[in-house]
């Protein structure tokens, strides 16, 4: 993935088209991408900024390009509704407000979603602000500061990237059992100085749950989606689902190598053959060379952050994510657009319907969000926001998904989510919320609502 840092004001011209792109398999694979031929920039710019885009599609089917995580007005927000015909250009402004976090830009066109997002439709957006630039942190970008884009894929006996829907893969999500680490197999090797290393994860599966780990040592996270945590939380496993990003630091001063593991869940195939339980893959490989990086410690203070205050809500909201929404629903899923080979998924009972408006939320009023599912573990995912867990499958959320977030995971009991948008999102421009397993959210699991 290249680096892309827009000078003030400089307009920013992003292409999406057909590429074609050999992961490492040593066959060429069909793909798409954006300004590349599989997978788009790394842009880095400032809080402050407002970006101007010209999104290209060269596709011969139509697209969009959603910012996930921004805290952006709906017109611009990249949505279902802000199509790009094939061979037209979309050219909003995105100001960029909030703190310094990681995010993300991948298609969101409505039953398109899954497959141009898994064949390569993504990019990486990272916003700095004046505390991000001046903290006590490695960032000299891919000399100890690297950005890394997890997915997982099928390749077929030729070694060419396959993508395909059944019905099994719309219930469970489309789950390969290899891993691509920015578009390489893994693992990746990379010498870096002596010092700390800042490594910006983002898992950009369509439907697979990563378990993180080093080889040596804990996961250091200092970074939720949404921005720093109050300080570093050192944890064994960092367990990340699609859509989610957190940002680590790893101890190169007294080690010669260490290396980032990924954890996959045996399933179908696998568990038969391993048994239930992980299948552990090595992603990235750090190496010291003699140079002298940062030379920092470990920071031990990261940000502010107040604990957050359920008594500042005014309003509660139910969402209840369904698996299981039985045959009526399917072929009005259908017709509204849906893609779910047959079936139906939904939210408090309603598959996704484009003009159809489910929630009016005023700008400005703090909510809470709680929402529960009838099977299986689901990310849940919020525009237009950042929004902090209160509670997450019925307890609290690990240490390091206590920050600033806009994925929850939803399983067991209630997940319960503090959230306010200070944007407008109006009725031709609607905010979404849906389950990031992308063939679920075309299958009907989304819904929108307005926010004025
Ligand atoms: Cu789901």
């Amino acid at each position: 993935m290249t680096d892309l840092t827009p000078g003030l004001n400089e307009r920013i011209s992003l292409t999406c088209a057909a590429g074609q792109h050999d992961f490492g398999t040593g066959a060429t694979s069909q793909t798409l991408g954006i300004n590349s031929n599989y997978l788009g920039p790394v842009l880095r710019a400032k809080q402050g900024q407002t970006l101007p885009f010209d999104v290209h599609n060269q596709l011969d089917t139509v697209t969009t390009l959603h910012w996930h995580g921004l805290h952006i007005p709906g017109e611009v927000d990249g949505g279902p509704h802000q199509e790009i015909e094939p061979g037209a250009t979309w050219s909003p402004d995105v100001p960029l407000v909030q703190h310094a976090s990681m995010n993300w830009f991948h298609s969101h066109m409505h039953g398109l979603t899954a497959e141009q997002t898994h064949k390569g439709l993504a990019g990486v957006l990272l916003i700095e602000d004046d505390a991000s630039l001046s903290a006590d942190l490695p960032g000299t970008y891919s000399v100890d500061d690297f950005t890394l884009v997890l997915q997982d894929k099928v390749f077929d006996g030729n070694g060419r990237m396959a993508y395909g829907v059944s019905a099994q893969v719309f219930e469970d999500g489309f789950e390969g059992e290899t891993l691509v680490v920015n578009g390489t197999l893994a693992p990746v090797a990379q010498q870096v100085p002596s010092g700390l290393v800042r490594l910006r994860l983002l898992n950009a599966c369509n439907a697979r749950f990563l378990t993180l780990s080093m080889a040596t040592g804990p996961i250091s996270v200092i970074a939720s989606e949404g921005g720093f945590l109050p300080s570093l939380v050192e944890t064994e496993t960092l367990f990340m689902s699609p859509g989610e990003r957190y940002e680590i630091l790893v101890d190169m001063r007294a080690l010669a190598t260490n290396t980032l593991q990924v954890g996959f869940e045996n399933e179908g195939f696998f568990a038969t053959l391993f048994g239930s339980g992980l299948t552990t893959l090595d992603a990235l490989t750090l190496t010291r060379n003699s140079g002298k990086g940062f030379d920092g410690a470990m920071p031990n203070r990261l940000a502010t952050l107040t604990l957050p205050d359920p008594t500042q809500a005014v309003r509660t909201r139910d969402f209840r994510l369904q698996m299981d929404t039985g045959a009526d629903l399917a072929a009005l899923a259908l017709a509204w657009g849906n893609v779910c080979g047959g079936g139906a998924m939904a939210i408090n009972g309603q598959p996704m319907k484009m003009d159809r408006i489910d929630e009016a939320v005023a700008k400005g009023e703090t909510e809470i969000w709680r929402i529960s599912v009838d099977d299986m573990l689901h990310p849940f995912h919020i525009h237009g926001c950042s929004f902090r867990i209160l509670s997450q499958n019925g307890g609290p959320p690990p240490a390091y998904a206590q920050g600033w977030k806009d994925m929850v995971h939803v399983e067991d009991g209630w997940s319960e989510v503090l959230v306010r948008f200070d944007f407008d999102a109006p009725e031709n421009a609607p905010y979404m919320y849906h389950c990031h397993i992308l063939e679920h959210e075309d299958c009907g699991m989304m819904g929108q609502f307005t926010v004025g």
